[in-house]
């Protein structure tokens, strides 16, 4: 095979809660696609994050952490879909934090070990240390509890050391030519990325019960004039949710809208006008028809 032979394939990005999966994600990407936050279990869906470059496609797949706790449907869907992306892609991408090697880690290392996948190991957030030699110390103990093809330590967020592992990802990728058009960033809509933008900005904002027990539904996504109207449903659990999202005088409310129209204004290049209703529908979170109806149905590639 010709050195010069285009590579593309899928790379499942998996660890646990809260590791910087979905930054990596956006990094890799250039553009937010995946919402993230300080609070684990914030993204739901499987995400495709598209990043050509003149050698190979990576289509790098974001998925909710694999934890244990499978308390309602909602975090049956959620493992569900981090689970089924182990067993479809080319190469994994298990991402840990530096310095740190807990329980849950074990646990997602202990699904890889069964796939037969190969795996680069991310260690993530490197930029926290201070001191980098305590890193090698560390690097060198996680090394030893797998086969791993590559152990790369990187920062998502100030984007240290994306280069070399943008790199080994190429070289692992099969031979085949790309699968999307070299634009494409994603394979999700505007209308759900505006949902999900609205849902961080929301998550964001919010104590600790709230934010998993809501979910945002786009009742209309209308494009005229080169302007944008996006009226939106955000859906509580309980009638006393209601009012924390809300805010005093609606001020929570107001500020996550206002925070998310100018993001969706600085993806689409367009004036946003956006509606929201906060609005209570009680069980949805572990009620089949109401996930479905939500957009929480198991998607394939
Ligand atoms: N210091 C530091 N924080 C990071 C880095 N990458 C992600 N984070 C933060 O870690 C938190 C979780 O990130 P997120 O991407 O949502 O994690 P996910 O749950 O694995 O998708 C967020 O507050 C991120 O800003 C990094 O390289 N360095
Ligand atoms: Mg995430």
């Amino acid at each position: 095979m010709a050195e010069s032979a285009f590579r593309c394939g899928y790379i499942g990005l998996v660890g646990r809660p809260n590791v910087g999966k979905s930054t990596l994600l956006n990094r890799m990407v250039g553009q937010k696609i995946s919402i993230t936050s300080r609070k684990p279990q914030t993204t739901r869906h499987r995400i495709l994050g598209i990043h050509t470059t003149d050698s190979a496609q990576m289509i790098f797949v974001d998925t909710p952490g694999l934890h244990r706790a499978e308390k309602n449907r909602m975090n049956r869907y959620m493992n569900r879909a981090a689970l089924t992306t182990i067993q479809d892609v080319d190469l994994i991408l298990f991402m840990i934090d530096a310095g740190k090697w807990t329980a849950e880690d074990e646990t997602v290392l202990d699904y890889l070990r069964r796939s037969g996948r190969p795996v680069i190991l991310v260690i993530n957030k490197v930029d926290r240390s201070r001191d980098k030699s305590q890193l090698l110390p560390f690097i060198s103990e996680v090394s030893g509890k797998y086969e791993f093809a590559e152990v790369i330590p990187i920062s998502a967020r100030k984007g240290d050391n994306l280069d070399t592992l943008e790199a080994a990802v190429t070289r692992m990728l099969p031979v085949s030519p790309p699968v999307y058009d070299p634009e494409q960033v994603t394979d999700r809509s505007m209308r759900f990325i505006a949902a999900e933008s609205i849902r961080e900005k929301l998550m964001r904002g919010l104590g600790q019960e709230v934010p998993y027990q809501l979910t945002v539904e786009i009742e209309r996504y209308r494009e005229e004039n080169g302007r944008i109207q996006i009226n939106a449903v955000v859906w509580v659990e309980r009638e006393n949710q209601k009012g924390i999202v809300i805010g005093r005088q609606g001020s929570r409310l107001k500020e996550a809208g206002s925070q998310a129209r100018k993001e969706l204004e600085n993806i689409t290049g367009k004036k946003v006008n956006l509606e929201l209703w906060v609005k209570v529908r009680s069980g949805w979170l572990d009620d089949e028809r109401s996930l479905r109806s939500l957009g929480y149905a198991d998607d394939e590639f």
